[in-house]
Parts: C-alpha cells; structure tokens; sequence
C-alpha cells in the first residue's frame, strides 16, 4: 500500500510514522507513506496557499490551485483508488471504513486547514471525506495520523500476532474483555479464576460474555443492528 499525504504542516504529521508499529511497518515495505508540503505547489511571491472568502465571513480558504497541482502531478505517477479529505464534515471513521481503506492500493489523504478548502476542490477530486468524531481540531493532521495509523495496522503482516487485529475492540461490534497478566494477585486483587482453568472452551466463553456485558453497558448503541 501506498499512502500521500498533502498538507501545509508535514512537520505534525512526521512523528507516529516515525515509532514503534508504523516504524516497522514502513520498514518492512509493507506500506511507503509520502508527504507532500502544499506550500511547494504554492506560486507568487508569497506562496500563500490560502485566501479569504468570497461572500465574506472570517477565515482562510484553502485554493484550488495549489491543491489541483499536487494530486495532478501524483496522479500523472499512478493511479489512485481514493483520494480523502480529512474534513470534520464528513463521515465518521469507524472500523469499517478502516478495514475498506486497508484494502485499497494507493490512496491520496489531503488535511484540511484554516476554514477548509475551497468546495471546487471536495467537486471535482475527493472520492472520500473522512472525520474522527464530533469534535473540532486546528486541522485534518492528526485526524489524517488516526487514520492512517487504523488503516495500516490492518495490512496483513504489519502486526506480529496476526490474528490480534480480528480481536480488537470493535472488529465484531463488541467491546474487549477484560485482560489480566501477571501478578496473580496485587494487593488483594485477583484475576478471574476461570483464566488459569486451562480450559480453552470456558475461557472462551468467559471473555464473549465479559464483551457483551460490556458492550450492554457502555455501548449499548453497537449491539442494536
Ligand atoms: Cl478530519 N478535521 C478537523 N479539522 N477537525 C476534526 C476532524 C477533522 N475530525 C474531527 N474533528
């Protein structure tokens, strides 16, 4: 998997690329993340990236221009299966669109900033406008790292353990179990005795009913369909 991102701040991005799962991810070649600064695609004396609003109202707009110059100029190099818009109108990620992200071959993420872009931009090359939740950021980068970092997780071989992913929180709509590791015990608190039963099938069936119970609980919303 290939992965652009267009920004006008790549020095907030950098960072969670550079640690830990994704390190080894991009390491391994399992997938190339580029990043590309909109100011270089910027002309005039200034390469200002951004304008004021026609109609008026307070805030930059980011221009087409610029913008239309880098996807274009990528997209001259290969094609592209989505081009996103890290935007906190669009639709909510969720594990679905991760898992659908994952799957794609080369994909375009431009970050949004000040007010967003010019409409002309999302018309005529966003396939996809993505947001993290029902909050407002400086802008689309750390929405575009929470992205990137629940799409490249699910590429197979990027996690160790691979069957760890299909586990997770939210991969079956159920919340995790709870998870105990050594010590046993810790000033009075035990762990669940049914874990050290060796019994496969009841543990099992222990951690599906803590899940559920949990879900019931704090999410009951994902237990409806
Ligand atoms: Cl994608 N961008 C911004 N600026 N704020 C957000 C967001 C995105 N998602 C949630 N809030």
């Amino acid at each position: 998997m290939r992965i652009d991102i267009i920004t006008v701040l790549p020095e907030l991005l950098k960072s969670p690329f550079e640690a830990s799962i994704l390190k080894r991810a991009i390491e391994a070649g399992l997938v190339e993340v580029h990043f590309h600064n909109l100011r270089d695609f910027a002309t005039g004396g200034y390469k200002s990236v951004d304008d004021t609003q026609f109609g008026g109202g307070a805030g930059m707009v980011m221009s087409i221009a610029p913008i239309d110059k880098c996807i274009s100029k990528l997209q001259c190099e290969r094609n592209y299966d989505e081009i996103i818009y890290m935007t906190p109108d669009g639709e909510q990620l969720n594990q679905s669109i991760a898992n659908q992200t994952s799957l794609k071959e080369n994909i375009i993420i431009l970050c949004g900033h000040y007010k967003g872009v010019d409409q002309r931009v999302r018309d005529r090359f966003i396939t996809r406008e993505i947001s993290i939740g029902d909050y407002v950021l400086s802008g689309g980068e750390l929405a575009a790292a929470v992205l990137c970092d629940s799409v490249i997780r699910l590429i197979p071989g990027v996690l160790g353990n691979e069957t760890s992913a299909l586990t997770d929180s939210f991969q079956d709509n159920l919340l995790a179990p709870p998870i105990y590791t050594k010590p046993r015990e810790y000033d009075g608190m035990k762990v669940p005795e049914v874990l050290f039963s060796g019994n496969f099938a009841k543990i099992e069936k222990w951690r599906e009913d803590q899940a559920y119970k949990r879900t019931q609980e704090r999410r009951p919303d994902l237990l409806e369909d």
